[in-house]
């Protein structure tokens, strides 16, 4: 069956791609359109060709899979080309997403219609690549630069409203869009047709504009390529003929297609899309999910039941009193409130989230819930307390999950009625914007609950992560790991400001002391006290001699840098370099590369571990651990990716 097919009504041709999933861009695809512009260009009977795709969506863009091997021609920016200049107009006509080489195409088409809900854009700088079918050179030509220059540096879609604003495409189809198609490419016959993009003139941009904005994505950017290239193929559409600036983006496609950046965002496309559906459990049917239930309101809890709002479940939170469900709801109600404020949600669908929320102390409320996350202060005693409670009142095949960050979760279900329903579920703070979820079963868990974990991922739109039961799982166990290294590198005697900067300089936001400070020293402190009270041999560290001096981070106004009231920049601290002067040894001087390999590496041998005691069942799932809950750079590819060269 081909993957391009067409159909003619009356004098309009309909030529349909159905290539699933996504309709991507593949040698066949490609060559069928240019086939079908041959085929319809010498038909006297046709006058307009609607181009449309099957399935969920319309053109996803070019097909990823194939960015691993030689590109095969017919090439994308040839079949744009063709389909431009084609003797009868070519009209688009968008449902789901045109994406990439996809909206290039629509691109090349004299109109673009599209469905209200659709979305259009350039994403090819998230994949670590530029537009590489023209799409720098004829956006420029259709809507405010400016506006191009977000989009295309961002990679960022717009929905179809917003398009139509720009400019970008030509009309919003309510109803039957194939038909509406048809009927458009009618009436557009009987008026004067649009140029083509490829022969408009480009805008006059001043060069300041380029030069200030050239400043801003690099500072946004942090050492990713991808969108200050793109920004330069958009100067260049706008300061040199056509053809001249199609070369131009060609080669820089080309150049970046080959470039380790954009593997490592295949990398982590790739793992990104595999994650939500495990291999062993395809088969598996997940329990339904109606409504939940959060004990426990503070920060983690909150934000666990607001993430479960967004995905539209009713949410019952439970508390200990009255006065606390009181501060659970208000911590709600101040997320929402933000979100509000970030223009993410509007007043009344944060009023619509919190009115989805009942409070309450009675956790006979929960006799018919099928999901229940406990997010209650972290120590086992105080967690067993509720998992009795919850043994006792919820229906036996009701989903019962901690959201514990460090106990074993086989000790908290500890004497658990049906202990094949009880799973680890651990959230990453805050649980209603971090996308990372780390799955935890225990060796009770059954394979239905272990899909619903899986399920519910998908549902909040979180990256999950299966990880077996070690001390602080996968993301936990390794920051413990990079952590110490970076001590380590201070006993040396490398600066503490240096092992930030470096960090910084790799593409994290924060070094690993700012972002302690930012998070309290005091966290992992008690950790290790609370380890040392158990008997377990805990070596005394750099940053316990700092929290037992008073020094918690920012909030007690100094941790691994002193602040000033009110100020948040770090500052080199002496009183640091005297508490920590006994245990410096001055060793070798490292440059900014050396501290980054040093602490990635250090990070990819903790992974390795990890790996073989099948905490983690592949690496590609530790670098979305990294990536989704410890800020590591995602055009790194993560600790594992980007080490996987170079670890001996
Ligand atoms: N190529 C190959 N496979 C793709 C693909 C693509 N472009 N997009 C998606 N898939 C697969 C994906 O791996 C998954 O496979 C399945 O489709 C469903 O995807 C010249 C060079 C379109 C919004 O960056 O953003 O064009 O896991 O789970 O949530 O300038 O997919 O089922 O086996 O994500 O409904 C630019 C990427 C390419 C868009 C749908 N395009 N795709 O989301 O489904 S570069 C993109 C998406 C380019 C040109 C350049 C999303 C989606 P599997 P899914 P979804």
């Amino acid at each position: 069956m081909s993957v391009v097919t067409i159909a003619r009504e009356g004098n309009i041709a309909v030529v349909t791609i159905d290539n699933p999933p996504v309709n991507a861009l593949s040698q066949a695809v490609r060559q069928g359109l240019v086939d079908a512009v041959s085929e319809l260009d010498g038909d006297p009977d046709v006058s307009a060709v609607v181009l449309v795709c099957a399935g969920r969506t319309f053109i996803a863009g070019a097909d990823v899979s194939e960015f691993d091997k030689p590109p095969q021609p017919p090439h994308l920016p040839d079949v744009v080309s063709t389909i431009e200049l084609a003797a009868k107009p070519w009209i688009a006509a968008i449902h789901g997403s045109a994406l990439g080489g996809g909206f290039e195409v629509a691109l090349g088409c004299r109109f673009c219609l599209a469905t209200a809900d659709a979305s259009v854009g350039l994403p090819e700088v998230t994949l670590g690549i530029v537009p590489g079918a023209g799409g720098t050179v004829r956006m420029v030509r259709l809507a405010d630069v400016e506006a191009v220059v977000d989009l295309v540096t961002t990679g960022k879609p717009v929905r179809a409203p917003r398009a139509l604003e720009l400019g970008l495409i030509d009309r919003i189809i309510e109803g039957d869009l194939r038909a509406a198609a048809i009927a458009f490419a009618r009436d557009a016959l009987s008026r004067p047709l649009p140029q083509p993009l490829s022969l408009r003139p480009a805008p006059t941009v001043p060069v300041a504009f380029w030069v200030e904005t050239e400043a801003a994505v690099a500072k946004r950017a942090r050492g990713e390529v991808a969108p200050l290239r793109a920004l330069a193929c958009l100067r260049r559409a706008t300061e040199t003929d056509f053809a001249a600036a199609m070369q131009f983006e060609r080669a820089t496609f080309l150049e970046l297609r080959a470039s380790e950046q954009a593997a490592a965002l295949r990398h982590v496309f790739f793992a990104e899309r595999a994650a939500p559906r495990p291999a062993g459990l395809s088969g598996v049917q997940a329990l339904p999910l109606r409504n939940a239930a959060v004990i426990g309101g503070g920060t983690m809890g909150a934000g666990i039941a607001a993430a479960l709002r967004d995905a539209g479940l009713p949410v019952i939170l439970i508390e200990r009193d009255d006065a606390a469900v009181e501060r659970g709801i208000a911590n709600l109600r101040d997320i929402f409130a933000g979100a509000v404020k970030r223009g993410r949600l509007s007043e009344a669908a944060a009023e619509a989230r919190l009115a989805g929320v009942t409070g309450s102390t009675d956790y006979a409320a929960l006799a018919d819930t099928d999901l229940v996350i406990e997010a209650v202060f972290e120590e086992l005693l105080v967690k067993r307390q509720v998992f009795e409670q919850l043994g006792r009142v919820c229906r036996p095949d009701a989903v019962l999950a901690t959201n514990t960050s460090y106990l074993d979760p086989q000790a908290i279900a500890e004497g658990l009625p049906n202990p094949g329903r009880f799973i680890g579920l651990h959230f990453f703070s805050p649980a209603n914007v971090m996308r990372l979820l780390e799955i935890v079963p225990t060796p009770q868990t059954d394979d239905a609950t272990l899909a619903t974990g899986f399920a519910l991922a998908r549902m909040l739109g979180k990256v999950p992560v299966r990880a077996g039961i070690c001390e602080g799982f996968i993301g936990n166990r390794i920051l413990k790991r990079y952590r110490a290294e970076a001590e380590a590198l201070v006993g040396q005697g490398v600066a503490i400001a240096a092992v930030d900067a470096a960090m910084r300089g790799y593409g994290f936001a924060m070094g690993p002391f700012e972002a302690q400070d930012l998070g309290g020293l005091d966290i992992a402190f008690l950790q290790r006290e609370g380890a040392r009270a158990a008997g377990r041999d805990v070596p005394e560290t750099l940053g316990d001699i700092l929290v037992r001096a008073g020094r918690k981070g920012q909030k007690t106004g100094g941790g691994w840098y002193d602040y000033k009231p009110g100020d948040r920049r770090p500052v080199p601290s002496d009183e640091v370099t005297r508490l920590l002067g006994a245990r410096i040894e001055p060793g070798a001087a490292l440059d900014a590369e050396a501290i980054a390999d040093r602490l990635v590496g250090a990070m990819a041998r903790e992974g390795e571990a990890i790996l073989a005691e099948g905490i983690a069942e592949k690496a590609a799932d530790i670098d979305l651990v990294e990536i989704h809950g410890y800020g590591f750079p995602r055009w790194r590819g993560g600790p594992m990716f980007s080490t996987r060269s170079t670890l001996t």
